[in-house]
């Protein structure tokens, strides 16, 4: 049994590569510029990105790739291949207001335009194998991928953590998505070899050596998303910003929400509302299970990462309240199953997937009763990734 961080190889898909060929006889290698950027998945430190907290991303083998050539034409002719849609975007980009793929790409652009950029005519091809709307950030993918290439093309020399902050500020003022800057960081800034460390409040970061050998990380994607998810990610980041207002009045020393510590929280929780009491809780508590679990990673403790998921699931099912029936039972039924050490929901919450911590030898038993059993409950198969990492966002 191997350790569950793979390295792959890096190849553009076979079926971009046809769609290349067809749209201009050119092979891939043609064209001038190939970039593959990544999903991720996220051990531990949900949702607490916003608040300033640690959080424990990878960037992993599924990915979205582009291929890009300069156009004479002042336009963005963009291919999304896996939805078989093209579309042309007049340069300069004006302001627009979807959130549709070509406003992720969009938004991108717009945020180099700010910088003073005259952005190049170019077509651009895309697509991958990275599911959309599971939890593995098929948008930061998006967004990242292009900020890159950009930042290539233009010669703007930007680092990868002012590209991920480039990236979120598209997401938060172009798309009105409210989002913190995990997903885009981990897809750009991600290794091979381990997930990293990453203070959101500093954008300090380092790797995090995995020392459970003889585990694997198992995704389990629910098949659902709940249309609530959106309204209601917005409405956390609020209860947030009011927790952290109120602490500031008494403790005003303290600078992000994550930052507080419980007996802060229980000082101030009269000035709180339950609801926001109980978000609070959470947020800090969530940032303590963060430092604990790179202790329990590296010193490759599944018995205290296993626990240290269950209580992050707990807490962003009852106190947070981001979870579903489907990710609740995926969750209970995993952890009561041999060989299982914990798991939890992973991403935003509200469908998406489990993130499970599972001994390499039970993988296939794990799946096979979780798929059996999901059936029988949901009518709904659920579908299955054993975690291979790859390396953040890169030319290929
Ligand atoms: C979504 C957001 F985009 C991230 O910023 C993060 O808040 C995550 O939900 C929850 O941890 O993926």
């Amino acid at each position: 049994c191997s350790t569950r961080w793979t390295k792959v190889k890096v190849e553009l898909p076979p079926h971009l590569r046809t769609y290349l060929k067809n749209l201009t006889g050119e092979q891939a290698d043609r064209w001038t510029h190939l970039v593959r950027s990544p999903g991720r998945i996220n051990l531990i430190g949900e949702h607490i990105d916003y608040t300033g907290g640690l959080v424990m991303p990878a960037s992993i083998d599924k990915a979205i790739y582009f291929a890009a050539r300069p156009l004479d034409t002042p336009e963005w002719r963009l291919h999304a291949v896996d939805l078989d849609q093209t579309t042309v975007l007049p340069l300069p980009i004006a302001g627009r207001t979807g959130r549709q793929w070509v406003d992720y790409l969009a938004g991108i652009g717009v945020q180099f335009q700010d910088q003073g950029q005259f952005l190049p005519g170019l077509e651009i091809v895309f697509g991958g194998d990275l599911p959309n709307g599971a939890g593995v950030s098929s948008s930061a993918a998006l967004e990242g991928g292009m900020a890159f290439l950009l930042n290539i093309l233009l010669g703007t020399q930007l680092s990868r953590p002012e590209l991920a902050q480039l990236c979120k500020r598209s997401s938060n003022t172009f798309l009105q998505i409210p989002s913190g800057i995990m997903d885009q960081f981990a897809s750009l800034n991600g290794l091979a070899t381990g997930p990293i460390v990453l203070n959101c409040a500093t954008l300090a970061f380092e790797p995090v050596k995995n020392g459970l050998n003889t585990y694997s990380f198992l995704l389990v994607n629910s098949m659902v998303t709940h249309d609530n998810s959106d309204g209601a990610y917005a409405r956390r980041v609020t209860e947030c910003e009011q927790a952290l207002e109120a602490v500031r009045n008494t403790y005003p020393s303290v600078t992000h929400l994550s930052a507080a510590t419980l007996g802060q929280l229980d000082a101030i929780k009269e000035s709180l509302s339950k609801v926001a009491f109980e978000r609070a809780r959470y947020v800090v508590a969530e940032n303590d299970r963060v430092r604990a679990a790179v202790t329990a990673l590296e010193a490759g403790s599944a018995v205290e990462f296993g626990r240290l998921l269950n209580a992050s699931h707990v807490g962003l099912r009852d106190e947070y309240e981001v979870s579903c029936p489907e990710l609740d039972f995926l969750q209970s039924q995993a952890i009561a199953l041999s060989g299982v050490a914990g798991a939890r929901m992973m991403g935003g919450g509200f469908g998406g997937c489990t993130l499970n911590l599972v001994y390499s030898d039970r993988l296939e038993d794990v799946q096979a009763v979780l798929e059996q059993r999901y059936r029988e409950k949901f009518h709904l198969d659920c579908t299955f990734y054993p975690v291979r990492l790859a390396a953040g966002t890169s030319l290929i």
